[in-house]
């Protein structure tokens, strides 16, 4: 029978949840998926994050095709330039009168997709992404009428709406944020659990090797490539981190470590992100952990926090502010990113580790990306556009919706206070105080002047001094801005002079 439907597929929504294929007759659909180079170009993404969309593309092909399903499928060596052509080619094949779109993660390709109609000359569907457990419509009525958001109370209200860690109407154990006891740093106190890599079968091969020729300019080293490609190959992953991590995810969630890229981390948002796991059943699968006595509440707690609660929020605050969004800079952070973002050879041990295995693996922890490498974006003032640019670039998880307010908003504060509510600006201290990489270093993280103080003290001082002003109109900054002025007038000046030529010598560092 020939298919009066088609229905595309992006790379980010690998799911047999996805609204089209609910309750779809693979008799009367054709499904479309399609490596095409304007998504694979649009910023120099990782090597790791086009390898894994495109295996986990191919391989969600076969398992539609072994349920039935009538695949087209356009391979990246077949140079289809953008994801309309191959819908048009599609529909030219097929001559289906009706196209399924699920509304995509960027506003950039849902400004396109809006005139497909028009252009394809069929009727274009637009489904809502019920993947997510909230709307941007809902999240716009949850903001309506607030003079400020705040991610707390909107994951309270995610918490009662799922009954997740819910006693009735009341938080498990009597509190809705166990965060306070999710603040250890590093200091090699156990073993981290070694993790062992997911098996690259031959779709995978040929992934690596037609992305490492295809790509030769984009960073990410496949030589390390060991991401799950299947939603069972995803789930045992998440299994292993249940078992292994969970019990000391929130212990170590702000911890830096030497010796680990991953520590006690789920390494999910990858999955969570292409359709390869559901969050609804991450966040389950935790409490059902928690009530069986396998990790406490405070693990339990911090974990769902991440998914439930902020994961949802950035992506509400994502569809209600852009496309504004985008072109904020609160600070008039212009400074351009110093050369060594793209290579990490910076002789900052905290932040050269951090950019390194960022570039070559494509991941960071959560500290890593906000409190190392964000902060020192902040406190430097680099230029916020180039910043969210290499963001969006290097990591395997990264689409605009959850990075752009991520960036832009929580480590960059240039939407001026939407996402955070203080700027996350620390110097060299809390580095030192969260992890075991000062020791490691050049830098000496007690110093604030001199040859080999560690940069993000005078940066942090100088960037308090910069901004003291508008900083000043912040309550939650007061005591900062106050010892800030106490300190003799000397001492400013030596710390602020230093700063001066730190910045002056970024590319040296
Ligand atoms: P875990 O520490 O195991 O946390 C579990 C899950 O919680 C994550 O997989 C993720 O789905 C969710 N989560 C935790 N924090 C956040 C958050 N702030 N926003 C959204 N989800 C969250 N996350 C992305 O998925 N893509 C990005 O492009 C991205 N860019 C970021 C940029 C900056 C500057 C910062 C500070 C954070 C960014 N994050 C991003 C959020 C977070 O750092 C990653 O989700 C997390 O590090 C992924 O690793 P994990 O799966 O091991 O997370
Ligand atoms: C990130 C990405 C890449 C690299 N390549 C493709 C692709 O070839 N085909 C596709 O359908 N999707 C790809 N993606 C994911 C899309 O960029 C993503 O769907 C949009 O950015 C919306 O989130
Ligand atoms: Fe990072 Fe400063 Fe510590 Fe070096 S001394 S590792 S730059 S915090």
């Amino acid at each position: 029978m020939t298919p009066d439907t088609g229905i595309l597929i992006l790379g980010d929504q690998l799911s047999w949840r996805h609204p089209a294929l609910h309750d779809a007759d693979p008799a009367q659909v054709v499904v479309i998926l399609a490596e095409v180079a304007e998504e694979a170009h649009y910023v120099r993404h990782n090597r790791h994050k086009i390898a894994l969309i495109f295996s986990a593309m191919r391989h969600f092909a076969a398992a539609l095709e072994a349920r039935g399903f009538q695949v087209h499928y356009f391979a990246f060596d077949e140079g289809i330039p953008t994801l309309f052509d191959a819908c048009a080619r599609a529909q030219q094949h097929w001559q289906f009168s009706r196209l399924c779109l699920c509304e995509p993660g960027e506003y950039r390709l849902a400004e396109q997709m809006r005139g497909w109609q028009e252009l394809l000359g069929v009727t274009v569907d637009w489904l809502d992404d019920t993947r997510y457990l909230d709307s941007p419509a809902s999240f716009a009525g949850w903001a309506a009428g607030r003079k400020q958001l705040r991610m707390e109370y909107f994951y309270r209200e995610m918490r009662k709406r799922y009954q997740l860690l819910m006693n009735g109407d009341q938080p498990e154990g009597g509190k809705w944020n166990y965060d306070a006891d999710n603040r250890s740093g590093w200091r090699g106190q156990c073993e981290i659990p070694a993790r062992e890599t997911p098996e690259i079968d031959a779709i995978t091969e040929a992934v690596i090797t037609l992305v490492n020729k295809a790509f030769p300019d984009n960073p990410g080293d496949l030589n390390t490539f060991r991401w799950a490609v299947t939603p069972e190959a995803a789930q045992a992953e998440f299994d292993w981190f249940c078992e292994h991590a969970l019990p000391l995810f929130g212990t170590f969630q702000d911890a830096l470590a030497e010796s680990s890229p991953w520590l006690f981390h789920g390494l999910i948002s990858m999955y969570l992100n292409c359709g390869l796991l559901e969050p609804l059943a991450v966040c389950e699968q935790v409490e059902a952990a928690y009530r069986d006595g396998r990790c406490s509440l405070a693990a339990a707690e911090g974990f769902i926090r991440q998914v439930l609660g902020w994961r949802e929020y950035v992506r509400g605050l994502y569809w209600l502010h852009m496309p504004d969004y985008r072109e904020r800079n609160a600070l008039a952070a212009d400074r351009p990113l110093p050369e060594w973002f793209w290579t990490g050879d910076t002789d900052m041990r905290c932040l050269s580790q951090a950019l390194k295995q960022s570039l070559d693996l494509g991941y960071a922890h959560h500290i890593q990306r906000l409190m190392v490498i964000g902060n020192f974006a902040l406190i430097a003032g680099l230029d916020v556009k180039s910043v969210c640019d290499w963001y969006l670039a290097v990591y395997a998880d990264a689409y605009e919706w959850v990075e752009l307010p991520n960036t832009l908003g929580m480590a960059l504060f240039a939407d001026g206070g939407i996402m955070a509510s203080k700027p996350y600006a620390a110097s060299g201290k809390y580095i030192q105080k969260q992890g075991d990489h000062c020791g490691s270093c050049r830098y000496d993280p007690k110093k604030a002047t001199g040859e080999n103080a560690c940069p993000y003290n005078s940066l942090y001082w100088h960037f308090i001094a910069r901004h003291s002003e508008r900083l000043g109109q912040n309550p939650r900054m007061g005591l900062i801005l106050g010892g800030w002025r106490k300190r003799a007038d000397t001492d400013k000046a030596a710390v602020l002079e230093w700063g001066e030529h730190v910045l002056n010598q970024l590319e040296r560092l």
